[in-house]
């Protein structure tokens, strides 16, 4: 590999990192502009301010500069600093104070989208998501996975101010908190752990930062996040202590804070409430007002609970934390009713999960995320899907479809599919060209026009009339950034190179072991 392309894919594999297209690095022209680092448009990113994330730059001055000087502005607002849009020293202090490294505003560690949750943060104090993100039991157990090897917590103490600061929140609720032990550790509902760096195979978990800077992070019940729902990662760079001292930042109180995340509440943007983003030592801690009601809306008051006192069954949670257990019935050996290539990634889907892989790497869980974690309100079972040549993403399902512009759907979906010239139920869609869009069902296959907005005349036609080597039927297809169409019937895929309608030579293959970079499967 030269070095111009092993460039390329490291800075595409630090693109996986966050979960949009916005570049992880911002172009030098803005950054002169602009006197901003690399790091704090990092920043900007991490914590929710750069939005829309599917933005890409078009190194236009009077496009692009106003993305970064309205985050810079949101972040001001945020903080209540002078609103300015620029960084200036006060700015860029607030940026730099010791914080919680889950994000201020827009997107949050429970899913991958933003834009309908914006201004929420100013309706209100504290941020709930919709009670969208909350456990549906009131007993919940946690467990302590390892132990921090700074700071010198005694093991004892350690469990005993865990314990207290879970009792900041039941005090207030109807909430019970019970910690496993032993070889129960991996089946808590909130998980604690130490941990440094990177420190999960999923990429787009976020990284720590070594001493100071992020002190730790904690992800929603039942976000997009998987097996990490609910659990909690202090940075065990950080030194943390049970005083308030020099030597490193009070324990209890940065705990109490990410059990508020556990819990499903988000960063309040009072900075009198224990769920602001920052690290304050507060002397003599009650909890403050702002987090109370916010954790009441959630799961109701000590006295009348909203949420019936009633053990449900969270099934057993992987067995460890960091190596990912294979499930029974692999993203391997599945089929799959929907593959789908979006800026280079590709996507399948599955009843009501969808898998992400980039050039051959699983980005997503091995279980999957669930679809409407990243598409607003698309349903289950999608049976096609393409990205159109205007950047928009479009889903089939029986009689409908629906179109997104990354994970917002267009006003005005789902509509009928009759309205396109096309059937119901579509097996899948090829977007083989600019102007040229097939659909198959059975044995046929629609040419669709995309700027006339109709099928082509002379169609359907049978598939073996239009593609040679393709047999009958096709379960789902993709364009991919490298030209080439593919097309699976069932868990195999046949290639038909750019320009062309005649399957390559060597294939079927297996598509999981070619795209999802599974072991190679004798077909
Ligand atoms: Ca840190
Ligand atoms: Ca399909
Ligand atoms: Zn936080
Ligand atoms: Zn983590
Ligand atoms: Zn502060």
């Amino acid at each position: 590999m030269d070095t111009a392309l092993l460039l390329l894919v490291l800075l595409n594999l630090i693109a996986l990192t966050f979960p949009a297209a916005i570049p992880p690095r911002i172009p030098r022209f803005l950054k002169d502009r602009l006197q901003i680092t690399h790091k704090e448009y990092s920043y900007l990113i991490r914590n929710g301010y750069l939005r829309p994330r599917n933005y890409e730059f078009t190194f236009e001055a009077e496009k692009d500069i106003p993305v970064v000087t309205d985050a810079i502005s949101r972040f001001q607002e945020f903080y209540k600093l002078p609103v300015t849009g620029e960084l200036d020293e006060r700015t860029r202090g607030v940026m730099w104070e010791p914080r919680c490294g889950y994000p201020d505003v827009g997107e949050s560690l429970h899913n991958e989208t933003v834009e309908n949750r914006a201004g929420h943060h100013r309706v209100r104090r504290y941020d709930i998501a919709d009670g969208r993100y909350k456990w549906d039991s009131s007993q919940i157990t946690y467990s302590l996975v390892n132990f921090p090897t700074r700071g010198g917590i005694k093991l004892s103490d350690l469990r005993n101010t865990i314990k207290r600061a879970f009792e900041v929140w039941s005090d207030v609720t109807p909430l019970v908190f019970t910690e496993l032990h032993g070889h129960e550790v991996n089946q808590a509902m909130v998980r604690i752990a130490f941990m440094k760096g990177r420190h999960s195979h999923d990429l787009e978990h976020p990284i720590f930062d070594g001493p100071n800077g992020d002190l730790a992070h904690a992800f929603s019940p039942k976000s997009g996040w998987g097996e990490v729902n609910g659990d909690i990662h202090f940075d065990d760079d950080d030194v943390f202590t049970l005083g308030n001292n020099d030597r490193g930042y009070n324990f209890f109180q940065t705990a109490a804070h990410e059990i508020g995340h556990a819990l499903g509440l988000d960063h309040s943007n009072d900075p009198e409430a224990l769920m602001w983003p920052h690290y304050h030592f507060m002397r003599d801690f009650e909890l403050p007002d702002d987090d109370i009601r916010g954790v009441q809306a959630l799961y109701g008051t000590k006295t009348s609970p909203r949420v019936p006192n009633v053990r449900i069954d969270q099934g057993p949670r992987p067995k460890s934390t960091l190596v990912r257990q294979p499930s029974k019935k692999s993203y391997c050996t599945s089929g799959y009713s929907a593959v789908t290539s979006i800026s280079g990634s590709i996507y399948t889907f599955k009843g009501k999960f969808y898998w992400r892989s980039w050039r051959r790497l699983l980005v997503t869980p091995k279980d999957g995320r669930k679809i409407h974690d990243k598409w607003y309100h698309l349903p289950a079972n999608i049976r096609a899907s393409y990205q159109r040549r205007d950047g928009k993403t479009v889903f089939f399902r029986g009689a409908k479809y629906w179109v997104y512009f990354g994970s917002q759907m267009e006003p005005g979906y789902p509509r009928p599919v009759a309205e396109l010239g096309l059937p119901k139920g579509v097996d899948a869609a090829l977007s083989k060209t600019k102007a040229k869009t097939f659909f198959f069902k059975g044995d046929q296959v629609w040419r669709f026009d995309e700027r006339k907005k109709s099928v082509d005349n002379g169609y359907p036609k049978k598939i073996g009339e239009v593609f040679t080597g393709l047999g009958d039927k096709v379960t789902a297809a993709f364009q991919h950034d490298d030209g080439n169409s593919y097309l699976l019937r069932g868990k195999k895929y046949y290639r038909v190179a750019k320009g062309k309608y005649e399957v390559d030579p060597g294939y079927p293959r297996h598509f999981t072991s070619d795209f999802l970079g599974c072991a190679s499967v004798t077909a």
